[in-house]
């Protein structure tokens, strides 16, 4: 019953804002394979990639790191989306994200790729995150902020630009606006171990490391109701997935098995789209018609 309402407020949390916390659902081990696999990815980066990353830090998607399936697979994590009434979910990847000792600020951005999806602008998030931070991560070292509430209403910030370009990674403007404070943004400091479940099409951006330690994060995106998205949507979701984890072994994909998307029908991949239509409303303080 407890556990109901926990869930039950879960995901209120995430219709309204756009995100929630579940603590404590990857334990010890799980966290230390994952950071054996991150060190192991750091050290094979380029690092002339890296200096085209500045601002976000490393993105190393999975493509190459199968040992990143008992993350994405985490029982504990998808027993807790089930339980919040996220039903049908796929996986498209998962990103490795960290920011080295001194790292600066990342930029405000919303990673909705499908805004031409009717789901786009509904209650349904056509995709979210599940973001483990692998240290305790506070204001000092890099922890995330958000804007909720942008999930479901149009911001300033959609006007200037789309995430991750060239130029935007790597901080080409430091005075670039979407680098600045905006009301009503919040902090959101974790433990190790804790979950962000986040909505894509909510802007989130991340503090500077200003410690001695590197910050990681490890990105997850799904799909929720995955059959409820358009055809091309559900295509590209599923073309993208299979060809990005192409060389993983069938014993990490066994793993992952009912996230794996399974798109049959023979609708071409749509082309993504970040930038919402007119479909998306100013909230009533803004635009009162
Ligand atoms: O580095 C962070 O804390 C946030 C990561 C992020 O913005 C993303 O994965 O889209």
């Amino acid at each position: 019953m407890a556990t109901d309402l926990a869930a039950k407020e879960r995901m209120a949390r995430l219709m309204e804002h756009g995100f929630c916390v579940i603590e404590d659902i990857a334990d010890e081990r799980l966290l230390n394979r994952t950071r054996a696999c991150v060190d192991k990815a750091l050290a094979e980066v380029d690092p002339e990639r890296l200096e085209k990353t500045k601002s976000p830090g490393s993105l190393i998607d999975s493509n190459d790191y199968p040992e990143l399936a008992d993350l994405i697979g985490n029982p504990r994590a998808l027993a807790a989306l089930d339980g919040m009434g996220l039903k049908d979910i796929k996986f498209w990847k998962a990103v490795i994200i960290s920011k080295p000792p001194g790292g600066p600020r990342l930029y405000w951005h919303q990673d909705c790729l499908m805004w031409q999806d009717p789901r786009a602008y509904s209650d349904r998030p056509p995709m979210i995150f599940l973001m483990y931070y692998l240290e305790d991560t506070t204001r000092w070292n890099g922890c995330l902020r958000l804007l909720p509430g942008t999930h479901r209403y149009r911001h300033i910030l959609h006007d200037m630009g789309e995430a991750h370009t060239r130029e935007i990674n790597r901080i080409d403007d430091p005075d670039d606006p979407r680098f600045r404070d905006y009301p009503g943004e919040v902090d959101v400091p974790v433990r190790a171990g804790d979950v962000v479940v986040g909505d894509a099409r909510m802007f989130h951006s991340a503090h500077a490391n200003r410690s001695g330690e590197k910050r990681t994060v490890i990105t997850i995106w799904f799909h929720p109701f995955f059959s409820d998205l358009l055809e091309p949507t559900q295509s590209w979701i599923h073309d993208l997935m299979h060809r990005q984890h192409a060389n993983w072994p069938l014993e990490a994909l066994a793993k992952i098995e009912p996230l794996i998307p399974d798109y049959r029908g023979a609708v071409e991949p749509m082309n993504r789209n970040r930038t919402p239509d007119r479909r998306l409303r100013w909230p009533r303080s803004v635009d009162p018609g």
